[in-house]
């Protein structure tokens, strides 16, 4: 036993020394065989030698053995991060583990919406109009004759940029800049982006999305108006929807009448309804029968040509059809919000 600790001590010491020569990866690998080598290793010959051992021996002797692997191994280890070459790791693809989803973005809902109604005009004959943000006072308000103090023109509703120009309170001027250019027949819609100065609340915002319409040629009336109106209203929103017509004023167009249809929500028996107050209806157009002053503007002869015209909120007219009860929910850009309306 005496010999046998002996030995080990000699191991060692011999193991130490060679650890102070290592100098490259080849005396490191070299010193690794001569004390760990599977089959003629000194820690090998070591086990081996136990076996000749008293039975009482043995334990301790294990004991020493195990305690000298432990030391080599742990130098070795240490000197391998110095000199040897790294191991290769092999990645290979864990064909088990889910997918990583891909974050998709979606469609904006109002997009959507405007997208359904432009198709019902699409397939009607109507073609898409787009014209500037920013545009001249003549165009906003001169040319649909506005009267000079009219209170549409008050800076209570109009961003004015300048005195002369500002940001389109409707896309009306769009319709005017198509007129100008081209000679009945015109069908058309304006989609876009219009601006008043408003606080923002349920149901104003300073920014939002409006889509006009205008159809100008011999002959046409209010019939004609009236039932565009009620196929557009019947297939955005469903065959069996109950609407009205209601007088109103604009300064572009006479007669005028505001489009109302019933609140689909509580079908008008809800006298604290949050979507129509009580009222049963929801006004969704304004329209009319385009005031002959505006055809003599863009030169086009009032004698010879009549039309009608109509204008709706995109993100307004939304809200009532997916049942949101704030119009801000559109623009906080939230993706749980978004991604609703969008599920396919
Ligand atoms: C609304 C609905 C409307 C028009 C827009 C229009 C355009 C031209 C000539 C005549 Cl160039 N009319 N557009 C007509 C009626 C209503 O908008 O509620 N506006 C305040």
């Amino acid at each position: 036993m005496k010999n046998f600790k002996n030995k080990i001590d000699d191991y060692k010491k011999e193991f130490d020394k060679a650890v102070l020569r290592i100098k490259d990866e080849k005396s490191l690998q070299e010193l690794r065989n001569l004390f760990l080598s599977r089959k003629k290793g000194r820690l090998t010959l070591l086990f081996k030698d136990l076996k000749t051992l008293k039975p009482e021996d043995k334990p301790l002797a294990g004991q020493m053995i195990n305690e000298l692997k432990s030391y080599v191994q742990e130098k070795l280890e240490s000197l391998k991060e110095k000199y040897g070459t790294p191991e290769k790791v092999v990645k290979r693809p864990e064909l088990t583990l889910p997918g990583k989803k891909k974050y998709w973005g979606a469609p904006h809902p109002v997009h959507l919406f405007q997208e359904e109604i432009e198709n019902i005009f699409l397939s009607l004959g109507y073609s898409i109009e787009e014209g500037p943000e920013i545009e001249t006072d003549y165009y906003n308000f001169g040319a649909l004759n506005f009267p000079p103090h009219h209170p549409a023109r008050d800076d209570w509703d109009t961003l004015y940029l300048s005195d002369n120009l500002l940001l389109r309170t409707h896309t009306s001027p769009v319709q005017i800049r198509v007129m100008e250019k081209r000679k009945p027949p015109i069908r058309i819609i304006i989609p876009g982006k219009v601006f008043r100065r408003e606080t923002p609340d349920p149901t104003h915002l300073p920014m939002f999305y409006q889509l006009e319409g205008l159809v100008v040629d011999k002959g046409i009336t209010f019939a004609h108006l009236k039932g565009t109106l009620e196929f557009f209203l019947k297939t955005l929103f469903s065959e069996k929807i109950k609407m009205r017509f209601r007088p109103a004023f604009f300064p572009f167009t006479e007669p005028s009448a505001e489009v109302d249809i019933e609140c689909t929500v509580c079908g008008g028996k809800d006298e604290g309804c949050r979507v129509c107050g009580g009222s049963g209806w929801i006004e969704i157009l304004g329209s009319g029968m385009v005031d002959p002053q505006v055809f003599k503007n863009v030169n086009i002869d009032p004698e010879i040509y009549t039309g009608f015209a109509f204008g709706l909120g995109i993100d307004r007219t939304a809200m009532f059809a997916y049942q949101i009860s704030d119009l801000r929910y559109f623009y906080e850009n939230d993706l749980r919000f978004i991604r609703q309306f969008f599920l396919k």
